[in-house]
């Protein structure tokens, strides 16, 4: 699918705002594929449709959860957590990608999981860093992403982890999983 025909469909599914955060983790993975030497055009699809559930009626993303026998875990967490795994199911219904490296890329955008291929990774990391972007600590993870994609992995999920406990929020187990995975695999 061509970028204009991907972004037209993205873009009457959300407000304004998270079209602009679209357009710059769009800019984001492509730039970051080609350092990394990943499929850029799966990156730029990936990216484009990764919050493509962002702005779904919450009761419907709790219908899909449980009708398509998802973790049903993630009804116990925090709903920022859903629109991730019901964005990929909706990007196969819906826009007809079946593309199951795109599809696993979106799936856990928000959570990351605990083997994550170098487009997951792309995907997690440019949502996090896209210009955008004003979290405290983000200026530490965009200078990582242009040498060491994984340590700024890593930072960015301690980063979301650390800011998460700091609100008093519970953390999804495959959030800590995706964490433990990245310190192992230093180690
Ligand atoms: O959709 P975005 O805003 O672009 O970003 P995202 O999909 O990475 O994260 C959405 C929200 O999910 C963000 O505010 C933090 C929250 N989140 C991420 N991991 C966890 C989480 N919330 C809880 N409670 N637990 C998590 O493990
Ligand atoms: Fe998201
Ligand atoms: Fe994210
Ligand atoms: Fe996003």
């Amino acid at each position: 699918m061509e970028r204009q025909q991907a972004l037209e469909i993205v873009r009457k599914q959300m407000h304004e705002k998270r079209y602009i955060h679209t357009i710059g983790v769009m800019e984001t993975a492509i730039e970051l594929a080609e350092i990394y030497g990943a499929d850029v055009k799966k990156a730029e699809l990936a990216a484009i449709f990764h919050d493509y559930a962002k702005c779904r009626p919450i009761a419907e993303m709790e219908q899909i959860i449980k009708e398509q026998n998802m973790p049903q875990d993630l009804l116990e967490h925090n709903k920022e957590l859903w629109h991730a795994p019901v964005g990929a199911y909706l990007v196969e219904k819906e826009v007809g990608i079946t593309d199951y490296e795109i599809l696993q890329a979106i799936t856990y955008h928000t959570s990351g999981h605990e083997n994550m291929t170098l487009l997951d990774t792309i995907i997690y990391v440019a949502d996090y860093i896209e210009p955008g972007r004003k979290f405290s600590g983000v200026e530490d993870v965009r200078v990582l992403a242009r040498t060491n994609l994984r340590a700024a992995l890593l930072q960015a999920v301690k980063n979301t982890i650390g800011f998460l406990m700091k609100k008093d929020q519970t953390i999804y187990p495959l959030t800590f999983y995706t964490y433990n995975a990245l310190l192992k695999e230093e180690q």
